[in-house]
């Protein structure tokens, strides 16, 4: 295999986020130099046209990536989950969580701290999957998942084809919550984009990602992670898995290729 390198991509408004800025978009993948420079130019293009404002402070990170340090994880299975509006989607998102595992009142605080946001976070919240409280003390800046990337990109493009998946946001959220659901001491994941036109979230753990098209008012600019973690965790460890170790989402192999159900929360 040729050199991977990790691409990160921040911006804000306002100045950088360690300053104060406001998060516009953020990016990250893991790529082979040879799409290294039309990738960071991507990243840029997006930054500068965001559709949450205009960037002042725009920031790329490129590292090399050993192979040694490298792991690999399968891709979620995906389940698209119908839903007419938001709060049939948040309940329908309660389920999900606490059929994996996250308790009634931990996941509904979860909810609540989303929907409770005066505006989007760069990174993830880290809660309590018993309890609902909040973990980790990197306030409003987050948790941010990078070093995430496809093991094989052409396959995985022909499989989000093939199940008609189309456009950056799933493509993008879907290696991060395999990577997420890989981490040890995770529980599920609860998103919604902070992308003003995209409403679609989804709940995710390592039995699968559950895709609901209303998780958000149309329009608005809020969005954000939770990572529910079991109580006992090793926090250091996790945080390390989610921002240090490189992983490469491997593509589910042919037979395999029913995976995408629908309707699993009746
Ligand atoms: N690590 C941790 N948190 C992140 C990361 C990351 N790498 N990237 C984004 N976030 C948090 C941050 O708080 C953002 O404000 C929030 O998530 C939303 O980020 O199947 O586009 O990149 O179609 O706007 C869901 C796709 C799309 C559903 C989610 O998130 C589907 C999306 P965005
Ligand atoms: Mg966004």
């Amino acid at each position: 295999m040729s050199e991977l390198y990790s691409l990160r991509m921040r911006a804000a408004q306002g100045g950088a986020h360690e300053a104060g800025g406001r998060h516009i978009s953020g990016a990250e993948a893991i790529l082979p130099e040879a799409e290294l420079k039309s990738a960071a130019l991507a990243m840029l293009e997006r930054a500068l046209g965001h559709s949450r404002g205009k960037a002042d402070f725009l920031q790329l990170v490129v590292e090399c990536v050993t192979p040694e340090e490298l792991q690999t994880t399968p891709l979620l299975p995906v389940y698209a989950q119908a839903n007419s509006d938001i709060e049939q989607g948040r309940r329908l998102a309660l389920k999900a969580l606490t059929r994996m595992g996250v308790a009634k009142e931990a996941a509904l605080s979860g909810l609540n701290m989303l929907d409770g946001l005066s505006d989007s976070m760069r990174g993830a919240m880290l809660v309590c999957a018993k309890t609902g409280c909040r973990l980790d003390e990197s306030g409003a800046r987050g948790i941010r998942v990078s070093r995430i990337g496809s093991a094989e990109p052409a396959a995985f493009a022909d499989w989000l084809h093939q199940h008609a998946m189309r456009g950056v946001h799933v493509r993008e959220a879907l290696l991060l919550a395999s990577k997420v659901a890989a981490a040890p001491g995770m529980v599920a994941e609860l998103c919604w984009s902070d992308d003003p036109e995209y409403t679609t979230g989804y709940v995710a753990a390592k039995t699968g990602y559950v895709r609901l098209p209303h998780l958000k008012v149309l329009g608005s600019p809020v969005g954000g992670r939770i990572f529910f973690v079991r109580p006992e965790a090793d926090l250091r460890a996790l945080r390390l898995y989610l921002e240090e170790t490189a992983v490469l989402v491997n593509v589910p192999e042919a037979t395999e290729r029913s995976w995408l159900q629908h309707e699993v929360l009746p």
